[in-house]
């Protein structure tokens, strides 16, 4: 017998490399997805396989974190041997547009899985999509598994309550439950208003003519960013592994996101050159002297993380989990894939 799992979250960038994974892996795969008035399963198309179709292991359910009834019959329903928690309202921006929708959804939403499975009794492993975001405000670096934490934002805040109500009922009711607290991750499936993909995308665009310049926000906010399909294999070690505890998952190297800039402009040829300060900051093309990226302080956050550096020290030794994709291989991965993008779509070209 395969084993099943349940991917919340499964058609972002996450899930759909998950869903790759366990498939590769021989699982039954189960995802919940959102009903929309347009298709919102393009990061997934290329798994599904229509499900009167014979040797089908993948299975799309609808449903909503925000639905406990739909949450304990899917739970009744498939049975998991694993569950992975990835839906959330997951861009910390829009989390101080939307802050209760936010907690409906990640926080609450979290409580009422946990609930589901202590209702039912069934002895799933579950898995928390916890996030570097809650240590917020530097209290040490790098950052490990005893940092404290003090989130920034609504988002933070939201994912500090899941975080916690998973050790809980992990102590309470001995449920199989795990947080990876993971540092940021990107890929070319990246949602396109995260900083790394609006970059990619704007250097693509930028080189072939189609838009003259980039608008960022806050451009010495320092993030540790890894690949996301390194990423998904270390959650599930952490459900294979024989006890249930919370995980960092991170590179170790810390970068701004004028130095990501730079890199995804200079693999299209564009030496970028930075001149003024604060709000005043441009980014001027080198061979031309024209200003392509400017700051725009609307991008600004009323609180900002300024600084994440992670300690992924207890995974490389206990889960055998070492991340390999570096910042300049993960800058060329995803502007090489924009820019192949761009020539398809716009230039006819490939
Ligand atoms: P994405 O934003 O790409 O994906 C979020 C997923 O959640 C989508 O499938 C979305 O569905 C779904 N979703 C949103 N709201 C609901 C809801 N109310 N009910 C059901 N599903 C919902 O996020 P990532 O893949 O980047 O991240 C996965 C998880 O990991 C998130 O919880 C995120 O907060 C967390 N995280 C991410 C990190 C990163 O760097 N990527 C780092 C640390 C944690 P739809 O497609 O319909 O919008
Ligand atoms: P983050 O990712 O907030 O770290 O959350 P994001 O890419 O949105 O921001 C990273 C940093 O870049 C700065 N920034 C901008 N950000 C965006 N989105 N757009 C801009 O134009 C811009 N200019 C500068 C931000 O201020 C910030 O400092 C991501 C999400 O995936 C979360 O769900 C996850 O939990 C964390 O990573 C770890």
């Amino acid at each position: 017998m395969s084993k099943k799992a349940l991917i919340t979250g499964i058609t972002g960038q996450d899930g759909s490399y998950l869903a790759e994974l366990l498939l590769e892996k021989g699982y039954e795969v189960h995802g919940i997805i959102r009903r929309a008035s347009n298709f919102n399963t393009h990061r997934i198309d290329h798994l599904y396989k229509d499900r009167h179709n014979k040797d089908v292991r993948m299975f799309l359910h609808y449903g909503d974190m925000t639905d406990s009834s739909n949450l304990n019959r899917l739970l009744e329903k498939v049975e998991p041997d694993e569950i992975y928690n990835l839906a959330a309202q997951s861009h910390v921006k829009v989390s101080f547009e939307v802050p209760e929708y936010t907690a409906e959804v990640d926080a609450i939403g979290t409580l009422r899985f946990l609930d589901a499975i202590k209702d039912t009794g069934l002895k799933t492993k579950f898995y928390q999509a916890s996030t570097s975001e809650l240590y917020g405000l530097v209290q040490e670096v790098p950052q490990n598994e005893k940092t404290p934490f003090y989130p920034r934002s609504p988002y933070g805040v939201a994912k500090l309550y899941a975080y916690w109500i998973t050790v809980n009922y992990r102590e309470a009711y001995n449920i199989f439950a795990c947080n990876g607290i993971l540092f940021n991750h990107e890929s070319p499936r990246r949602g396109e208003t995260f900083v790394t993909r609006k970059i990619t995308m704007a250097a693509a665009r930028i080189k072939a003519g189609l838009q003259d310049k980039l608008y960022l926000g806050n451009l010495d906010a320092r993030r540790d960013w890894g690949y996301a399909p390194e990423y998904v294999e270390g959650m599930w070690r952490m459900l294979q592994h024989n006890t249930p505890e919370d995980f960092v998952l991170a590179t170790g190297k810390t970068h701004t996101v004028r130095e990501f800039a730079t890199l995804a402009f200079k693999e299209l040829g564009i030496e970028l050159e930075w001149k003024g300060e604060g709000v005043n900051e441009k980014g001027i093309d080198k061979s031309n002297g024209k200003v392509i990226v400017e700051v725009d302080p609307d991008y600004f956050r009323p609180t900002e993380v300024d600084l994440l550096v992670g300690d992924a020290s207890k995974a490389k030794t206990i889960l055998n989990w070492e991340p390999k994709v570096g910042l300049d291989d993960l800058v060329k991965i995803m502007v090489n894939a924009d820019w192949e993008k761009v020539q398809k779509k716009y230039l006819n070209k490939g």
